[in-house]
């Protein structure tokens, strides 16, 4: 009787575990990270690079997606991505910076004419040497996404002229460029980690930061920085990278496969985008939020020509070839 429980037991325990699917042979999970939640382009645009994934190997690849900020700032997530700890992640070229230093031109106040010229340059060769030289620096360069423009909010004072920004302590992405450039604008630039933003302008830390519509909406800024002013004084695309120390060890197959479904995802991104930067600010707007958008941008074009000057000297040779992208 013993004999026989025990032989149902194990056949029950086999028959359990032929229903357990096993893990395919050369199954990869890309873990992912993001600072904004899902719902966002980007947030998005990784998701159907998931889903592509997933339906060309017959799961067997897929990604999990580490969203709003769970694994903290985006400096962080490039160095787990460098180790190899996590595969991948998307990061505001912001603070690629130090990872190749060219990137900084991307970084430059007023640089890009138009989101046409950004696409441009970003899509042609310098943004495709840009993308190969982060391989040095441990990483695979497989996109970029859009991010539109950055502009000032602030819960002092409406700014309709760059007086207005003068004393205005300002939290900046992680990059010197950024806080020479609040300064020379004649306000107090403060390099803060997004995660950490929200709190340190509800405290008083400081009295805004600057930012796309979307990120200003999504992070809900606005409740703790009402005042918001289309000066649009950067244009930092945004990237996705991958672990160089994980694809090393990937099939050409999978490289080419992720490498396709990349592409596919900076489309999608794209036309997230758009559609998201619109409704961002009818949103704003219908919650009784003034937009100022009628802002002479000439005075602060003028403000920040030291910044672009100081900054650029390194690769002058490459803003010259950008400036030439038409
Ligand atoms: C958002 C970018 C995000 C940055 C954030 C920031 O999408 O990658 O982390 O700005 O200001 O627009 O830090």
């Amino acid at each position: 009787m013993k004999h026989r429980k025990s032989l149902i037991a194990a056949s029950l325990i086999a028959a359990g575990m032929a229903s357990v699917p096993l893990a395919p042979a050369g199954a990869l999970e890309i873990k992912s990270s993001d600072v904004h939640p899902m719902g966002y382009p980007t947030t998005d645009a990784i998701a159907y690079m998931g889903e592509l994934l997933n339906t060309w190997t017959g799961g067997r690849i897929g990604i999990k997606i580490f969203h709003s900020m769970q694994l903290g700032g985006e400096k962080e997530a490039l160095e787990q991505v460098q180790l190899g700890a996590l595969e991948m992640t998307r990061v505001s070229v912001g603070v690629v910076g130090p990872i190749v230093e060219e990137f900084n031109a991307f970084n430059l106040p007023y640089f890009f004419r138009s989101v046409d010229h950004m696409h441009k340059v970003v899509d042609g060769e310098i943004g495709t040497d840009l993308l190969n030289k982060l391989e040095a620096g441990g990483l695979i360069g497989l996109g970029y996404m859009d991010a539109g423009s950055r502009s000032f909010y602030n819960n002092v004072r409406p700014i309709k002229s760059i007086d207005d920004v003068k004393g205005l302590k300002i939290r900046v992405m992680q990059n010197p460029i950024f806080i020479e450039m609040v300064n020379a604008m004649g306000g107090n630039g403060l390099p803060i980690a997004f995660n950490e933003l929200y709190t340190a302008m509800q405290t008083g830390v400081v009295d805004g930061a600057e930012n796309n519509p979307p990120s200003y909406e999504s992070g809900k800024h606005y409740e703790v920085a009402r005042y918001y002013t289309l000066t649009e004084h950067l244009m930092v695309p945004e990237i996705f990278v991958f672990s160089k120390k994980v694809w090393d060890t990937l099939p050409a197959l999978d490289q080419q496969l992720i490498r396709k479904a990349s592409a596919l995802a900076v489309e999608r991104e794209r036309a997230l985008w758009a559609a998201r930067e619109q409704a961002s600010l009818d949103k704003l707007r219908a919650q009784g939020y003034e937009i100022i958008t009628d802002i002479d941008k000439t005075p602060f074009i003028e403000a920040t020509a030291p910044v672009r000057e100081k900054f650029g000297e390194k690769f002058s040779d490459l803003i010259k070839r950008a400036a030439a992208v038409d």
